[in-house]
């Protein structure tokens, strides 16, 4: 079909845009969209990379863990000091970060944490074992230090579930999981200017209610010099993101791999990942809705909005055949004849085609649900989201998101992300 007729021009253009892309070091997610080093972003990029450069996917992940802080955290923004104001916030926001190598400048936040799993994977891709083990055997400490992190700081009452502080870190900035909290009308006390709207259009991208949130919260968690348990009781914003968790879950498992090839014991123990699961289905499934919905931490019960989110467990292994495959068909019956995921789904009130996290479809999270179904042995579900997946970029182009009734493109152009995982989808079929 069109797709395999056309998977050598498709490889060609998006290994351009990863090399136009290409900052020396890092890929920029869409350089005057977002110039910086983007975490999950970067994970991506590698999983690209490394089937076109695997040298360049290795280069990928040390500048990103170039940013990591004393205690192991990874922060979702590693600045480049050469691009100037292009980008809001700008680390001027993010005072005293504890990075580990002086002259870093990183945001005090963090981003679902794909890394250990892409290293996993760029691993895998490397034919020369011993070269593969060298180099696992490199970033073990760091990558242990970085999984860890997480239960240490952003536990709270005895659940081992990770606390989200901010909807940057969820990744999916203004998903309407997160309007019990942007509804509030918070806003910073300090003027802040925004750049994406010069570049995406307005309609496109949260609204000024969600960014008075987003900088609320970069002072409030800045001006408690990023320590979860100093601001706990003053946010508003406290949440298991059912995605976030899945996707720390699946690094676990993934981390623990790396370490078993290497002969270390697991980083994260089997009573540990027993623990979590559990406690991830206890707080996280909706029997109701047959899916996983996020938990507000303050409030202390699920956030009633159903979103993409919640097949996040498919890629994370949390979930058996049989589920993952009943949770993907509720999933779709919900979409209205789409079969490309939508962000949101179209039958919640706060459902917008156009608006990023709303209801666009993110090649990505088509990705993250293609790997999971795979894994789990639902091949052919896999093998034909990735193919949906890989005609729509076909069709639209290479964009940050995609309108999910029409398919148009939408965001930041020459995504990297979208270049990356495409070349995954081509270069790794699921059959
Ligand atoms: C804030 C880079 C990032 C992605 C996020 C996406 C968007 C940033 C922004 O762009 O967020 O982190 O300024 O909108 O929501 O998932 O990592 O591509």
């Amino acid at each position: 079909m069109s797709v395999r007729i056309n998977a050598s021009e498709l490889i060609t253009q998006a290994t351009s845009i990863l090399r136009r892309n290409d900052q020396t070091g890092y890929t920029a997610p869409s350089p005057r969209l977002y110039p910086h080093q983007w975490n999950w972003d970067s994970a991506f990029a590698a999983i690209g990379w490394a089937h076109l450069d695997w040298n360049r996917a290795v280069r990928e992940i040390d500048t990103l863990l170039s940013a990591q802080w004393i205690d192991g955290f990874l922060p979702h923004i590693r600045y480049n000091p050469a691009v100037g104001e292009g980008y809001h916030p700008g680390p001027e926001w993010w005072p005293n970060v504890p990075v580990r190598n002086p002259g870093e400048q990183t945001s005090g936040i963090s981003q679902p944490p794909v890394l250990p799993t892409a290293i996993y994977l760029v691993g895998m891709m490397q034919p020369d074992v011993d070269a593969r083990r060298t180099w696992w055997a490199r970033l073990l400490t760091p990558l242990r230090d970085m999984i860890l992190c997480y239960l240490r700081t952003r536990t709270v009452n005895g659940s081992p579930l990770i606390a989200v502080v901010h909807p940057w870190e969820s990744g999916a900035d203004n998903s309407p999981r997160w309007d019990f909290a942007t509804g509030r009308g918070f806003k910073p006390s300090r003027a802040y200017r925004r750049t994406d709207t010069q570049v995406v259009a307005a309609t496109q991208r949260p609204t000024e209610r969600d960014y008075g949130l987003y900088m609320y919260l970069v002072e409030l968690i800045a001006g408690h010099r990023y320590d979860f348990r100093q601001y706990l009781e003053m946010t508003p914003f406290a949440v298991y993101d059912a995605l976030f968790n899945a996707i720390w879950f699946r690094a676990a498992v993934d981390l623990n791999r790396i370490a078993l090839a290497l002969g270390e014991s697991p980083v994260v123990s089997a009573e540990i990942l027993s623990g979590f699961k559990d406690a991830f289905h206890r707080f996280l499934w909706n029997q109701s809705a047959q899916l996983f919905r996020d938990f507000d931490v303050k409030a202390a019960g699920q956030i009633p909005v159903d979103t993409v989110a919640g097949l996040g467990a498919i890629y994370g292994g949390l979930v058996d055949q049989a589920k993952a495959e009943s949770m993907f068909a509720g999933y779709l019956a919900r979409c209205r004849g789409f079969k490309l995921l939508p962000s949101t789904l179209p039958d919640e009130p706060q459902f917008e085609a156009d608006r990023y996290w709303r209801g666009p479809v993110w090649v990505p999270i088509n990705w993250l649900v293609v790997r999971g179904l795979q894994d789990l042995g639902l091949t052919s579900h896999a093998a034909a989201l990735a193919d949906e997946t890989v005609s729509l970029v076909l069709r639209s182009g290479w964009f940050e998101y995609f309108h999910p009734h029409t398919g148009e493109g939408l965001g930041g152009r020459d995504f990297s992300w979208t270049a990356a995982l495409v070349v995954d989808l081509l270069r790794r079929p699921v059959s």
